[in-house]
């Protein structure tokens, strides 16, 4: 007899378990890269770190990127496999609190079947409009060898400010190059991606992306453009990456005394 397996929500873990099960439903359904199954398992270990809440410095670095994405005359959000499995609902209504930002799908591990299905998914939330699917389009990102250096002429590539949640490395720094800002979001607080961009939000994409719109919302409404100024200018991400790297030591000093 085949028994269908459920997380019960009593679950101590119940919303890291849920969020495994859409990565490996995303895997089987074609919009995950099996590679994207370790990646998650990095992000679950760095999770556990900080204790699977949104950490001070994070929501810090969430309110100089909500700044930072009002300010820019053309953002572009990039979304990968990992991406629109976990969150393509939260992608999209982060797209939609920002009238000037467009979405680029932007594959590591390239395949055009993984694409359509991204794009696919990313309908299912109302956007109809999405970069990068058109190879007609593509350009290349100078001093890159990656399946990323391909980006939309239209997208990335005019973009002022890009935000590459979940990213692996050295794209952040040739488009940094490009002198376009760059927002994360990534559990690591070591990795390459981290360090080199503008703006790292170390925390779970899941809790990143609502604490991005509400800091969003409450910008919309309340701050005026030299307050944004003022917010992104004091931004300091060394400071935030330590700022994890501290809270995680904490956590294990408190387990282990
Ligand atoms: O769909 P593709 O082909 O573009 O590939 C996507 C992956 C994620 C497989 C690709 O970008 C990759 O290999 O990434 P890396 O180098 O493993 O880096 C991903 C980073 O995201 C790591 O530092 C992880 O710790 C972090 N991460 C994983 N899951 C989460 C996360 N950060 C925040 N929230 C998560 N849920």
């Amino acid at each position: 007899m085949k028994r269908e397996i459920t997380i019960p929500t009593s679950h101590p873990r119940f919303v890291s378990l849920m969020s495994r099960k859409k990565i490996v439903e995303g895997y089987k359904n074609g919009l995950v890269a099996l590679e994207g199954l370790i990646a998650h398992g990095r992000g679950e270990c760095f999770d556990y770190l900080i204790g699977e809440h949104s950490i001070e410095s994070a929501r810090s670095a969430a309110d100089a990127a909500a700044a930072q994405m009002l300010i820019s005359s053309y953002p572009i959000i990039s979304v990968n496999g990992n991406v629109a499995a976990l969150c393509s609902d939260l992608i999209c209504a982060l797209h939609r609190s920002i009238k000037k930002s467009m979405l680029e799908i932007n594959l590591f591990y390239y395949s055009k079947d993984r694409e359509s299905k991204i794009y696919s998914e990313l309908a299912k939330y109302g956007v109809s409009e999405v970069f990068g699917t058109n190879p007609e389009n593509l350009v290349k990102i100078p001093e890159l060898e990656s399946n990323r250096r391909l980006v939309d002429g239209d997208g990335i590539f005019r973009a002022d400010t890009v935000f590459v949640p979940l990213e692996d490395g050295d794209r952040t720094l040739a488009l940094r190059k490009m002198n376009k800002k760059i927002i994360t979001v990534d559990l690591n607080p070591i990795s390459r991606t981290s360090m080199t961009a503008d703006i790292t939000i170390v925390d779970n994409i899941i809790r990143a992306i609502p604490l991005l719109i509400d800091r969003i919302q409450y910008h919309q409404k309340n701050s005026t453009e030299r307050e944004l100024q003022r917010i992104i200018k004091s931004h300091d991400n060394k400071k935030g990456l330590q700022d994890a790297l501290l809270t995680m030591n904490k956590v294990r000093e408190n387990i282990i005394q």
